[in-house]
Formats: C-alpha cells, sequence, structure tokens
C-alpha cells in the first residue's frame, strides 16, 4: 500500500535540469576559497566559457556535492573545476559522481601544511580508475585553460567508460 506523503523527496537539483546549464562548474570547498578562484573565473569569462561557481563542501554537505556531481552532464556541464584546501577530498569525491574530466585545484591557506602539499597529495595521489586531473597549488588560472583546452577537442571520441575490471 503506498503512501504518496511519504514518498522520499526528489534532489533538489533535479529542478535545474531543465535549464541550460553552464560549460564549466567551478565547484569551491568553502567560502574562503572564492578568492583564489576569482583567476578562473576571469580566465574562462574572457574566453566566453559559460560557468557557475558553487561552494560545496565534500565534509559538510557530501549529498550536495553528489547531487552536483551525478546531475552535472545532465545539465549540460562538460568539464568541472574543483578546489579545496587541507585534506581536499572534493575534487576526488566529485569524480567518483561523473564520468566528466575533473581539474583538482589544490590550495594553501593559514591552515595549511607545507604550504599546501596536504591538498596537492590529497588531489594528486587518486587511486587507479577515479582520475582527476591535478594543476599547481593555487593554480585556478591554469585549471581554467585546461578545462578551455578540453573543451576545444570536440568530444571525438564517444564511446563507453571502461568497465571497473578494466581499470584495476
Ligand atoms: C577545505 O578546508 C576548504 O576547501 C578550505 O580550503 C579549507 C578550510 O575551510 P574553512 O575552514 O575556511 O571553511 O575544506
Amino acid at each position: 500500500m503506498s503512501h504518496p506523503e511519504a514518498a522520499p523527496q526528489p534532489f533538489a537539483i533535479f529542478e535545474e535540469l531543465e535549464g541550460d546549464g553552464p560549460l564549466v562548474g567551478i565547484l569551491i570547498g568553502s567560502e574562503s576559497d572564492r578568492e583564489l578562484l576569482e583567476t578562473a573565473v576571469d580566465e574562462l569569462n574572457q574566453r566566453g566559457i559559460s560557468n557557475e561557481l558553487r561552494v560545496l563542501s565534500a565534509h559538510r554537505d557530501p549529498r550536495g556535492v553528489a547531487e552536483y556531481a551525478s546531475t552535472a552532464a545532465l545539465r549540460g556541464v562538460r568539464v568541472i573545476i574543483a578546489a579545496a584546501g587541507m585534506a581536499a577530498a572534493l575534487p576526488g569525491v566529485v569524480a567518483a559522481y561523473t564520468e566528466l574530466p575533473v581539474i583538482g585545484v589544490p590550495l594553501s591557506s593559514s591552515k595549511s601544511v607545507m604550504g599546501g602539499l596536504d591538498a596537492l597529495l590529497s588531489i594528486v595521489q587518486m587511486p587507479p580508475g577515479v582520475p582527476v586531473a591535478c594543476v599547481s597549488v593555487n593554480g585556478a588560472k591554469n585549471a581554467a585553460i585546461l578545462a578551455a583546452k578540453i573543451l576545444a577537442q570536440g568530444g571525438s571520441y564517444q564511446g563507453p567508460p571502461l568497465p571497473p575490471t578494466a581499470m584495476a
């Protein structure tokens, strides 16, 4: 027997799926990261590449990260830039939920270990099977340029993702 009032609510982001999403999604793990990503936004804007910037933390809002990453391609996003500091799990978690290319940007702050080495290793040392491209510490501009280069390739390869056994 069904109880409509007890039905699970759909993810809020599904309501946005009919709109045209931007080509590049930029995620930051904290509002405190925003300033370091401004060069990425500027670079994309100068190139006329549509983009959006959202604050989504892998440890404070994992469900929000999952919602965003798993629906981004449906909204038209083609590359995701994910930036975080310290134990920077955000790019890897995003990559776990999408087939879109993910560019990680390790960030440094006063809380960082060795000027951002903590975030750099967290992002670049993804285990085999779930790749994240990684630019330099605070390398937001290069992340945007790399996103532009990926978009410029035009998607000549349309094959399905490799099965899990082939990625081990
Ligand atoms: C990470 O922890 C964020 O990406 C940020 O770089 C760092 C510190 O975050 P706040 O404590 O300033 O929110 O998750």
